[in-house]
């Protein structure tokens, strides 16, 4: 993609008051409507300010790891993509991209001892929490050597030793969970948190408004971060939800929530630290609204007919990777040629992970009974 095209055209309404707190839902609820480039324009350039002016206090080599995890999880993605229509991954095969910012902006605040959790969308959560991206790969493969010995596949990456459980594919059965992860953070004394990663239509399911009123009613230190990318498998969030904004609903429960924008790293990190500061502080849980958009189909099955081209490109004009390396560039933190070095760092990564899956047995025969607890 060009690197102008972010400069020209931003998202339309509701979509660039980055950080700011939730409000009554003047957003945009999935359907693409008519853009006024003028307010679009505006609303990038508002964006991009906030951006440069959160880099300046940044560490350097903090600022080249998130942009390379970024581009790492946009890589390995693509490649992920290619290898499956080649029929080297089997199953399901549900893909981040257009999403990285959330996941990049958030794990990347956490500090040692605090857990991440999400959905069936989890290869880049996984490689961020540590999971080497050939074993996430050799997992996709269903190889022995996988993250999980090749019996897990795409939807349930795991490492206790990294803070990372899971990979769940029971849309909202990760809150549950996650509630309990973080219980029994502040049950140990320590001053950790969770992040719960799900999507919007799990805020649909009982679980979300259980976890979340038991959170708050006893201060368990539980990040929910609801990634709102718009849809639910090919239902919009407009056909399945009664009101637009999901950061609202946290006041049903007494929490802070909070609406942030999803395609502005910086945003979700700032986000991020400021529920991560509550949760240290007393146990205060917060629920982040995080808007972003897929730009692939549900999973790789899925033949995409709920929505145009137009609109997928629409939001790729506004790429959050784009956008973090045009303010990188003008903040002149990094310049061409340190952006080819990471390009060239990770495509060497990606392709030693698919020579490395490619490479690996799969489990033997004998593997076939341990591990099963059904
Ligand atoms: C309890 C349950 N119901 C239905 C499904 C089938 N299903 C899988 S993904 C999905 C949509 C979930 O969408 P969302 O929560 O927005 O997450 P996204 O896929 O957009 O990341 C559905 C309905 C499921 N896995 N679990
Ligand atoms: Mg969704």
């Amino acid at each position: 993609m060009p690197k102008t095209a972010t400069r020209a055209k931003a998202d339309a309404k509701g979509q660039g008051r980055s950080g700011s707190e939730a409000s009554n839902g003047t957003a945009e609820n999935g359907i693409a409507g008519a853009i006024d480039v003028k307010i679009a324009h505006e609303e990038y350039l508002k964006r991009k300010r906030s951006q440069l002016a959160a880099i300046k206090d940044m560490d350097r080599d903090l600022l080249r790891e998130m942009l390379y995890q970024m581009v790492l999880g946009r890589v390995f993605e693509q490649k992920c993509a290619e290898v499956y229509r080649l029929g080297k991954i089997g199953g399901f095969c549900h893909l981040y991209i257009g999403q990285e910012a959330i996941a990049v902006g958030s794990m990347m605040a956490l500090k040692e001892g605090d857990y991440a959790i999400t959905s069936y969308r989890d290869h880049v959560q996984a490689m961020i929490a540590g999971i080497e991206p050939g074993a996430v790969m050799a997992e996709l493969y269903g190889r022995a050597t996988g993250n999980v010995g090749g019996k897990g596949g795409s939807m349930h990456m795991f490492s206790k030793e990294k803070g990372f459980f899971g990979g769940h594919g029971i849309v909202g059965g990760q809150i549950g969970v996650a509630t309990g992860m973080a219980y029994a953070q502040k049950y140990k004394g320590t001053d950790n948190a969770t992040l719960c990663f799900f999507g919007e239509a799990a805020v649909n399911q009982g679980i979300f408004h259980e976890s979340l009123n038991m959170a708050q009613l006893w201060k368990i230190p539980c990040i929910y971060i609801c990634e709102n990318n718009k849809y639910g498998m090919g239902t919009s969030q407009a056909r399945a939800m009664s009101i637009a904004n999901i950061a609202k609903k946290a006041e049903g429960y007494g929490m802070a929530g909070e609406f942030v924008d999803g395609m502005d790293v910086m945003a979700v990190r700032a986000a991020t630290l400021r529920a991560l500061e509550r949760a240290r502080r007393d146990g205060s849980p917060t629920l982040l609204e995080i808007r972003a958009y897929r730009y692939m189909g549900h999973s790789m099955s899925d033949p995409g007919k709920y929505r145009t081209t137009e609109e997928i490109k629409r939001y790729q004009e506004r790429d959050p990777i784009l956008l973090f390396k045009d303010s990188l560039e003008e903040a002149k933190v990094f310049s061409d040629k340190d952006f080819a070095e990471i390009d060239e760092q990770v495509r060497a990564t990606v392709d030693a992970a698919v020579k490395f899956a490619d490479e690996s047995p799969f489990p033997d025969e004998s593997a076939l009974m341990t591990d099963v607890f059904a």
